[in-house]
């Protein structure tokens, strides 16, 4: 009798970006809700089929920190059939002042206290397959993920056999605007030991891109929420990730999915774009205190604290205090 070598493979599922919310988008023409839950529910049901090991997510799974108990618990349902945990890193979405140390405070929290999520970090998780092993690692999004400093991609240290590391923040394959900080992958590529780097975050997303033996990977957002008229063309997509003696990896489309111009408003979209172009403007005229590049005020405080040469206790005193009163403004909105 010959005994062959078995080889059990590792199989992990990617998505990102679902920004789930009560309410529809402006752009959109269907049910955003109703469609959503169908993405959920045809990748619970490739997990199943395909015998999907673990879930990883890269980030806003909320469109905002606070939606609305009903609109979790209806998504919930559908979220606790995949195999729990689903590893996940915290989105600027997910949190109120983009500070994912407030995460106690959001619905996120709560989902990672019931074990239905469980956070990344540095410290990596160990699967095992059949003589091969895998380890997964994280960077949540905060503010000033893309500046200088590029820790949050960079894993220092890998003790598996492979090493996949997720990152909410923006990476990209080629320079983007002048000012408006993001990562290229050249940046990182030589630093990282990740032999799979996957960011959310970048809603458009770049596929997958190989650099010497390395993966950079952003399949984009599963939810088409951007007020960006390139979302028409795009198609939600997800990954499946084998890993066995070697990587490979399937960037899909989902099935589900609705053609761009079937969901989304393109005359509401040229709207939306013209008055972006209009906010733009705006901010451009605002120059008699510094080059202000948004009217992002976490920024704003930044820029300031910079200029002005404003100790680093008073700026993050600050920074804390915008968080408190973004969340005392949430409670008094309507929520979804
Ligand atoms: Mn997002």
């Amino acid at each position: 009798m010959i005994i062959l070598k078995m080889v059990i493979n590792m199989k992990f599922l990617f998505f990102t970006d679902t920004h789930i919310r009560g309410n529809n988008p402006k752009s959109r023409k269907d049910n955003f809700v109703e469609t959503l839950k169908n993405k959920f529910i045809e990748l619970v049901e490739v997990t199943k089929s395909e015998k999907i090991d673990a879930v990883l997510f890269g980030g806003d799974l909320f469109e905002r920190p606070d939606v609305s108990i009903s609109v979790v618990k209806e998504f919930l349902s559908i979220i606790k059939r995949f195999p729990l945990p689903i590893y996940s890193v915290i989105g600027n979405h997910d949190v109120f002042g983009q500070n994912p140390e407030v995460v106690g405070k959001t619905m996120l929290g709560i989902l990672e206290e019931t074990g239905i999520i469980e956070f990344l970090s540095k410290e990596p998780k160990l699967f095992a397959g059949e003589g091969k092993t895998v380890q997964i690692t994280g960077g949540h999004y905060f503010y000033g993920v893309d500046d200088e400093n590029k820790d949050s991609y960079i894993l220092n240290e890998k003790s598996a056999d492979f090493a996949i590391h997720i990152v909410h923040g923006f990476l990209l394959d080629r320079p983007f605007i002048k000012g408006i900080h993001h990562t290229l992958i050249d940046e990182i590529c030589n630093k990282t030991m990740a032999d799979i780097t996957i960011a959310g975050h970048y809603h458009s997303g770049f596929g997958i891109k190989k650099y010497d033996k390395k993966y950079f990977i952003n399949p984009g957002a599963i939810a088409r929420v951007s007020n960006s008229i390139s979302e028409i063309d795009r198609m939600p997509s997800y990954l499946v990730i084998e890993i066995n003696d070697d990587i490979s990896i399937e960037l899909r489309q989902l099935k589900c999915a609705k053609k761009g111009e079937e969901v989304l408003d393109k005359e509401k979209l040229q709207e939306e774009y013209k008055k972006m172009n209009l906010i733009n403007e705006f901010a451009n005229q605002i120059t008699s205190y510094g080059n202000f590049e948004t009217l992002k005020l976490e920024k704003l405080i930044n820029e300031i604290a910079t200029i002005e040469n404003i100790p680093e206790d008073i700026k993050k005193e600050a920074l804390d205090r915008l968080t408190k009163a973004q969340e005392l403004i949430s409670l008094e909105e309507v929520i979804d």
